[in-house]
């Protein structure tokens, strides 16, 4: 298990941040074995010293961002680098710890800080950081530079897996010519996809903090538990205030409840007319050495809500939930899985225009900044881990199990406070009908309620219902189809038989609630036939509808949520049934809407109403 916890950098009195987002120098090591920057030491000197160098944002997928279609589909380590001015205080006051943080770069990650490797991290999109502090005061006079390798190559243990093909004839391919395979159905985009920062802490300091909330009556109940580092001796002083600052409960105690008079519970938007609701928990730490006293202050905001599952129903604070949303992608023009504040803000502003009460974080968790804006908007959120494309017997492997089982530890200790995340998705449409999908499932989701015994745990399936070897496991079924579209392409009329197979199959076998965990047909923007023909708006239209009428027959049964594919257009390896990306959002890449967003924002807004 993990042993330090990974807190959102927040800046309090006893903390600061500094962004190192901007232009960063890079290079792509595009020498035929890709390694010369190991074996000439890139990180050693000033990057610009070995070779040539282009400015690349930070952050941003590095792709799409120049003319070279030779970095577009660059398979291999990338190099980026720049120098930091330290704040003297920072040096001078040993008693601060400083921190290097990323918060996602695709896929392998070393960082090193003056040429010393400080880091490394395999996973593309989950934090990870270092403590620098003694090496940046081991010569302060020296510029503070930071170097990070970052490689995109997915073979069969990395999550999402790939594999590597060389083709070797040369009748027909060039030198040397290899292609990155994967069975996701997104472009691999790569980079330093998150914010890098440095931040700091006291040399004691408050390193994780959990809560597991619940009510009875109007009392809420905030079980925490906070662990410190670096103090033999510490006191705490733990206060849970209301939206005003005024508190409510608090304690001395590393762990235990606060107890929390005439609740105010954090309900989803559009269920109550005071939702999101947020307390902040303030953890105030005291440490005493011999020279010094210390002080941390950490605010976390804390939603009070519970989750719970039964035969029929998803309740949240024992009210049943219907999931009525949309499944996402970090994906736009030029930056594509760079976070961006007005990308981020304006699919918050389309996702409240909908109607639309929940996403899924398809399929990879999100950055941590849009996490806290579901928490303080009050939209739901299905949490996935990049488990996606598990197609190859080979990736249910030992050594794709136990990095799988790492990469949901991480998971979950970044997102385990959010009262907006209210399921866990271990993978998508794995090949969940091969005989390991059995034993892997069972252990990858006993291993996911034993990190967080507090929700239900799910995986997306496209697999036969009789077959699915991991079904048995799952909290929520989840299912994918794509009827009259990969399946009977052209025929609406087998959607309503096909559909209503579909559920009553699943839920005959199980008894658990089904999630429509994806359902859509590619439209090209602008694209227009009467009759509907494949691709264009109106077939989008009514493949949309058709599945409308039997969710509405199911709804008041067992079914508890449908989830649109996709919110938007978003970007895919090429071939031959896709036309530059995948057309399945309701929106276009540039979050215009088709004509299928009008038909689901009636759709989201009646649903809102009704319950
Ligand atoms: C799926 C996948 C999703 C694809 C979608 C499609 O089942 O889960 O990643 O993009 O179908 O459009 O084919």
């Amino acid at each position: 298990l993990l042993d330090t916890g990974m807190l959102f950098p927040r800046e309090s009195s006893s903390r600061e941040v500094k962004e190192l987002n901007g232009l960063w120098s890079f290079r792509a090591d595009k020498s035929p074995n890709r390694n010369q920057g190991f074996e000439r030491a890139w990180y050693k000197s000033r990057l610009v010293e070995t070779g040539p160098v282009i400015d690349m944002p930070v952050p941003a997928s590095y792709n799409d961002v120049t003319q070279d279609p030779t970095l577009r589909d660059f398979t291999g380590w990338v190099w980026y680098e720049r120098e930091v001015v330290v704040p003297s205080r920072w040096i001078t006051d040993k008693g601060t710890r400083v921190v290097l943080r990323v918060g996602s770069a695709h896929y392998n990650s070393i960082v090193w800080l003056n040429g010393v490797k400080v880091t490394e991290h395999k996973g593309g999109h989950l934090p990870f950081e270092a403590e620098i502090g003694s090496l940046i005061r081991e010569d302060p006079t020296m510029p503070c530079r930071i170097t990070i390798a970052v490689n995109n190559t997915l073979n069969l243990d990395t999550l999402p897996p790939g594999s590597i093909q060389y083709l070797n004839d040369p009748t027909r391919y060039p030198d040397g010519f290899f292609v990155q395979n994967y069975y996701f159905d997104f472009f691999n985009y790569a980079g330093i996809h998150r914010p890098v920062l440095l931040y700091t802490t006291p040399k004691a300091y408050v390193d994780d903090i959990t809560v597991v909330t619940d009510f009875l009556d109007n009392t809420g109940m905030v079980k925490y538990e906070v662990s410190v580092q670096g103090a033999a001796k510490a006191t705490l002083k733990v206060t849970l205030m209301d939206k005003d600052g005024r508190c409510v409960a608090s304690s001395d105690e590393t762990s235990g409840v606060l107890k929390v008079a005439d609740v105010n519970l954090w309900w989803p938007y559009l269920m109550h007319d005071n939702p999101a609701y947020l307390y902040s928990m303030e953890v105030r730490l005291m440490a005493a050495d011999a020279r010094a006293t210390y002080e941390d202050v950490y605010t976390l905001p804390v939603g009070i809500r519970t989750v719970k599952v039964t035969n029929t129903q998803f309740l949240i604070n024992n009210k049943p939930f219907y999931f009525h949303g949309v499944n996402k992608h970090e994906d736009s023009d030029i930056r594509g899985k760079g976070l961006d504040w007005p990308l981020i803000v304006k699919d918050f502003n389309l996702i409240k225009w909908l109607g639309a009460n929940s996403f899924r974080t398809s399929h990879y968790p999100y950055a941590e900044e849009i996490m806290q804006m579901c928490d303080r908007h009050g939209i739901v959120v299905i949490d996935e881990c990049p488990g996606v494309g598990i197609k190859d017997i080979r990736s249910f492997g030992n050594a794709s199990l136990a990095h799988h089982l790492v990469v949901m530890e991480e998971l979950v200790r970044r997102d385990k406070n959010h009262p907006s995340v209210v399921m866990w998705s271990v993978a998508n449409e794995p090949a969940a009908e091969m005989p390991p999908a059995g034993y892997y499932f069972k252990t990858l989701i006993e291993h996911t309620k034993a990190l967080d015994p507090t929700r239900p745990v799910t995986y997306i399936t496209d697999s036969n219902y009789a077959r699915d070897k991991g079904a048995p496991y799952v909290d929520v079924i989840c299912v994918n189809s794509y009827f009259s579209w990969y399946h009977d392409p052209g025929h609406i009329e087998v959607i309503p038989i096909q559909l209503n197979t579909q559920f009553e199959n699943w839920y005959g076998k199980y008894q658990k609630p089904i999630i429509q965990s994806e359902y859509g047909a590619d439209a090209v923007p602008g694209l227009h036939s009467d009759p509907p023909m494949m691709f264009t708006e109106e077939y989008q239209n009514v493949v949309l509808e058709s599945y409308h009428n039997v969710f509405d027959q199911k709804r008041k049964q067992y079914v508890i949520g449908e989830l649109i594919w996709n919110f938007a257009d978003f970007m895919t390896a090429q071939g031959i049934t896709r036309v530059v990306g995948n057309k399945k959002g309701i929106f276009s890449r540039q979050r215009q809407p088709k004509s299928a967003a009008f038909i689901l924002k009636e759709r989201y807004w009646r649903l809102a109403n009704a319950t």
